[in-house]
C-alpha cells in the first residue's frame, strides 16, 4: 500500500503543526508539498521537515497549483479563512479530499455553496477541523451523553480562554475563529441545531487594542430545548484553558480540568497550563489527522462534514449580528434534507 501524498496549504501556526504531524506522527501519509503566501516560511519548513534521504517537500507558490498537482492526493487547508472558499471549490473540482481548518468559509451563503457543490459531486470530500471532537475527554463526554445514563442533556457550560492573540484578532474573529469551536461542540454533543444566539460583551479587558470586545459571553438556544453558554476570552494572559460541563437530568459531567501532573515544590502546589491549543489539543489533532488519512484512503471522511462547517458558519453569522446589536439573533439555516436529499 502506498502512502497518501499530502499537500499543506498555509503553513502558519496550525499548518506548520499539521505538516510536522504528517511527517513525524501520521502513519500511511507523506508530506509532498507545502504552500504559503510567505514563500520563505514555506521553504524554511520544507527544509526543516524533509529528511536528507527523502525525495524532499516541494514548495509551491500558488495554492491552486498545489491542489491540482498530480503528486498531491489530498490536501490540508490551513490558510486564512477568507481563502477557503476558492480553495475548497478547487479541491472539489479536482476530486481531492481535503481537511479544512475552521472556519469552513467566512459566511453562511458561501459555506452553503460549498455544501451544495460537494453534494452535486456525489462524494464527501470535505472534513472540517473541529478537533475537539477527537479529544479523548470530549469523545468520552459524547459517549456518556449518548448512552442516556445521565438522562436528557439540559445545559452546557463552556470556557474557552487563550493566553493572548495578535492585535489583528478583532471582535469578529473571536466569534468566527474561536467561538466557532463551541458552536460545533454544542451541536455535536447535544445532537441538535442552534436556533438562536446572543452574544453579550462585558466591559473589555484593558489589555487589548481599542474597540476589541474581549471577553465575550454567548448563549446558544438549541432546537431540542437545551441551552449552552460559552465564555470566550482570548487575551486571558495566563495560558490556554478549554473546559466544559454538561448538565443533564440525572447528573453532570465536566471535562478539561487539566489536572495532569500536580507538583509540590518551592512552596507551591499545582500543575502547568498549556501555552496554546497545539499543546492542549495535541492528542486530538494527532487522532484527527490519522483518522482523516485512514478514511481518505478508504474513500470516506471520518469527522465533521461540510454540513457541520456550514451550520457553524450560519450560527457565527447570527453571532456577529448579535455582537453588533446586543440582541438575540435567529440562526438562518437551510433545511438539511432539502440540501442533501
Ligand atoms: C485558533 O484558530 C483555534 O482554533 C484555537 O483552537 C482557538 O482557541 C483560538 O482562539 C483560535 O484563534
Amino acid at each position: 500500500m502506498t502512502d497518501l501524498r499530502v499537500g499543506v496549504v498555509g503553513v502558519g501556526v496550525m499548518g506548520a503543526d499539521h505538516a510536522e504531524r504528517v511527517v513525524r506522527r501520521t502513519a500511511g501519509a507523506r508530506l509532498v508539498a507545502v504552500c504559503d503566501a510567505d514563500r520563505g516560511r514555506a521553504e524554511a519548513l520544507a527544509a526543516r521537515l524533509a529528511p536528507v534521504e527523502s525525495p524532499g517537500i516541494r514548495v509551491v507558490d500558488d495554492p491552486l497549483d498545489l491542489i491540482a498537482a498530480d503528486d498531491v492526493d489530498a490536501v490540508i487547508l490551513a490558510s486564512p479563512g477568507f481563502a477557503h472558499a476558492e480553495q475548497l471549490f478547487a479541491c472539489l473540482e479536482q476530486g481531492k479530499p481535503v481537511l479544512c481548518e475552521k472556519p469552513l468559509t467566512m459566511d453562511a451563503a458561501s459555506a452553503l455553496e460549498v455544501v451544495e457543490a460537494e453534494h452535486k459531486g456525489g462524494r464527501q470530500l470535505i472534513q472540517v477541523g473541529f478537533m475537539r471532537r477527537f479529544d479523548p475527554e470530549y469523545a468520552a463526554l459524547k459517549e456518556l451523553l449518548d448512552s442516556g445514563e445521565l438522562g436528557r442533556p439540559l445545559l452546557l457550560h463552556n470556557v474557552h480562554r487563550n493566553k493572548s492573540v495578535a492585535p489583528a484578532f478583532r471582535s469578529e474573529m473571536i466569534v468566527r475563529d474561536s467561538m466557532v469551536h463551541e458552536v460545533d461542540v454544542a451541536r455535536w454533543l447535544f445532537g441538535a441545531e442552534i436556533t438562536r444566539i446572543t452574544v453579550h460583551t462585558p466591559k473589555p479587558t484593558s489589555l487589548v487594542g481599542d474597540g476589541v470586545l474581549d471577553p465575550q459571553l454567548a448563549v446558544f438556544e438549541l432546537a431540542n430545548g437545551a441551552m449552552a453558554d460559552v465564555e470566550v476570552f482570548v487575551n486571558f494572559q495566563v495560558g490556554y484553558e478549554v473546559r466544559c460541563e454538561a448538565v443533564a437530568e440525572r447528573g453532570s459531567a465536566t471535562i478539561g480540568l487539566g489536572s495532569g501532573v500536580l507538583t509540590r515544590a518551592g512552596g507551591q502546589w499545582g500543575g502547568a497550563m498549556p501555552a496554546d491549543f497545539r499543546v492542549r489539543f495535541e492528542q486530538a489533532y494527532d487522532i484527527e489527522v490519522q483518522r482523516w488519512v485512514d478514511a481518505t484512503v478508504r474513500g470516506e471522511i471520518d469527522g465533521p462534514s461540510a454540513w457541520d462547517g456550514y451550520a457553524a458558519a450560519a450560527v457565527c453569522e447570527a453571532g456577529l449580528e448579535s455582537l453588533q446589536t446586543g440582541r438575540p439573533a435567529e440562526v438562518v439555516i437551510a433545511d438539511r434534507g432539502t440540501v442533501l436529499g
